[in-house]
């Protein structure tokens, strides 16, 4: 009877085969601290949808918004352990591990989307580096619109920085405000409307962004377009979950991720422009930084810069080299 030997074999074959793709279907969690209200997010869940589609539901992504599964400052080493699969931060959260996650928060160093684009190509390969060696991989990275500060009065003299109580996102943030003589306090942006309505803070650093999604207007009167940095967040996943993934299943994540962040980078430029109009709507004044202000924020970035190039590797200088001689 070979023929039904053949057939059973066939089809043990086929139940095995069905069982090996069974198993590499996979459901990962994605954790991110940024809300709903966030065009992040927006960008975020709709790359869990795109993988979701193009792998037909075989590597199925859950994005938990709002810090609802894991705190910001607990998703990276969560991802690394593998607890979850992948994660969303605010890069320069990490600045305190290497002076290459502080390069989008140095002032004067890119002013504009396409400043900040060629600088993100020209850090990439050393942040890869940096993730791989603890067992991570970027997918992609976001900016967030350009950063400026939120004031309960008009800022117009530089000497209203003196102990003013500065919400800060990052540390750098917390750096330029003690350069220009405030107190910062670093707030998680969930965390800002507690931070004001228990008069912890008078004034943030952030960008329309944000100031939309926290409803600023409930807090502050006046937004200072200062244009100090364009700050990423970035997407990364657990290397061992990405490698236990079939090979089209990885094809799927890395082009999907790939989309997303052309996508994000639009999205940002989009939401930059609603988001002031958001404000303005809601009776905040957004206006240039008057020339003093200007003048105390160009030194106090200064020395923020000087600081950095002290404390800067050589691999973290030549990345600003390779990225100035890209554009000019
Ligand atoms: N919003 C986030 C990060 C930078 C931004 O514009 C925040 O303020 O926490």
């Amino acid at each position: 009877m070979p023929c039904l030997r053949s057939l059973r074999l066939a089809v043990a074959v086929a139940s095995l085969t069905g069982l090996a793709s069974a198993a590499q279907a996979a459901d990962w969690n994605l954790a991110t601290p940024y809300g709903d209200a966030s065009f992040h997010t927006v960008n975020t869940k709709q790359f869990a949808d795109d993988v979701r589609e193009a792998t037909d539901g075989e590597l199925d992504i859950t994005v938990h918004s709002g810090g609802s599964l894991i705190s910001h400052g607990e998703i990276k080493p969560s991802v690394r352990r593998g607890t979850v699969q992948a994660g969303e931060i605010f890069l320069s959260i990490l600045s305190n591990e290497s002076p290459v996650f502080e390069l989008d928060t140095l002032p004067g160093l890119a002013g504009s989307y396409d400043e900040a684009w060629a600088l993100w190509q020209a850090s990439k390969p050393v942040i890869e580096e940096l993730f791989a060696e603890q067992g991570m991989k970027p997918l992609y990275a976001v900016p967030w619109p350009s950063q400026g500060i939120y004031t309960d009065i008009a800022l117009d003299d530089p000497a209203q920085f003196e102990g003013l109580r500065v919400r800060a996102p990052n540390i750098n943030t917390q750096r330029l405000t003690e350069n220009l003589g405030g107190l910062p306090t670093e707030t998680e942006e969930s965390d800002i409307p507690t931070a004001f309505s228990t008069g912890r803070v008078d004034a943030m650093i952030t960008s329309v962004s944000t100031g939309e999604s926290m409803a600023a207007w409930d807090y502050v009167s006046h937004f200072t377009d200062a244009n100090l940095w364009i700050p990423k967040n970035i997407i990364f996943v657990n290397q061992k979950a990405f490698d236990r993934l079939d090979q089209a299943s990885q094809d799927a994540l890395l082009e999907a991720a790939a989309q997303a962040e052309q996508r994000g980078w639009e999205a940002s430029k989009a939401d930059m422009a609603g988001s002031a109009q958001a404000l303005e709507e809601n009776g905040i004044t957004i206006s240039e930084p008057v020339d003093a202000v200007a003048k105390a924020l160009s030194e106090a970035g200064d020395t923020l810069f000087q600081d950095w190039e002290s404390r800067a590797d050589d691999r973290a200088k030549a990345l600003i080299e390779e990225y100035r001689s890209n554009i000019e």
